[in-house]
């Protein structure tokens, strides 16, 4: 039984690592040719565009990457809470393409890692403020589900004009 995080039913039964190979590739198919205008465009009135989706996406692999090697290199490591939209304020000028740029490479470093985990290693304990204990699988699930719920944002601004 994979672990329950809040994005379970994004990733439904589908094998974590597997699903965060797919996604970023889909990620980077359907973005990696639109213009700065295009990336732009939001799922809706008032949400992030295309490009701080990015840009939240490519920050949650730094932090929630390196939550996973603090884990793993300090025992009993507890995770401190940030607040996603101060850091996406501060990032805010950012490009669509670097944003997508960082994202793809910062999901291919960490896939790698997660990749050279063994089963012991992905039980490895960490705590967190709001979420109690935490295994390193958990955060692994986490991402995986967080990428895909974000992905089916993207596609819908893709679909509205043909992508
Ligand atoms: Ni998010």
């Amino acid at each position: 039984m994979p672990p329950q995080t809040p994005y379970s039913k994004d990733l439904g039964d589908r094998e974590a690592l597997g699903a965060m190979r797919q996604t970023v590739d889909r990620i980077r198919a359907l973005t990696g040719k639109w213009s700065p205008a295009e990336f732009e465009r939001s799922y809706a009135p008032g949400k992030w565009s295309a490009r701080l989706i990015l840009t939240h996406l490519a920050q949650t692999e730094l932090a929630f990457g390196t939550r996973v090697r603090m884990a793993l290199a300090a025992p009993g490591y507890v995770a401190q809470s940030f607040d996603q939209d101060t850091w996406l304020a501060r990032e805010s000028r950012t490009s669509g393409a670097d944003a997508l740029n960082a994202l793809v490479a910062l999901s291919k470093m960490n896939l790698v890692l997660f990749e050279s985990l063994s089963p012991a290693d992905r039980q490895t304990a960490l705590s967190h403020p709001e979420y109690g204990a935490l295994t390193v699988d958990w955060i692994i699930h986490q991402m995986a589900g967080h990428q895909v719920h974000h992905l089916a944002q993207l596609e819908q601004i893709g679909s509205r004009t043909g992508g």
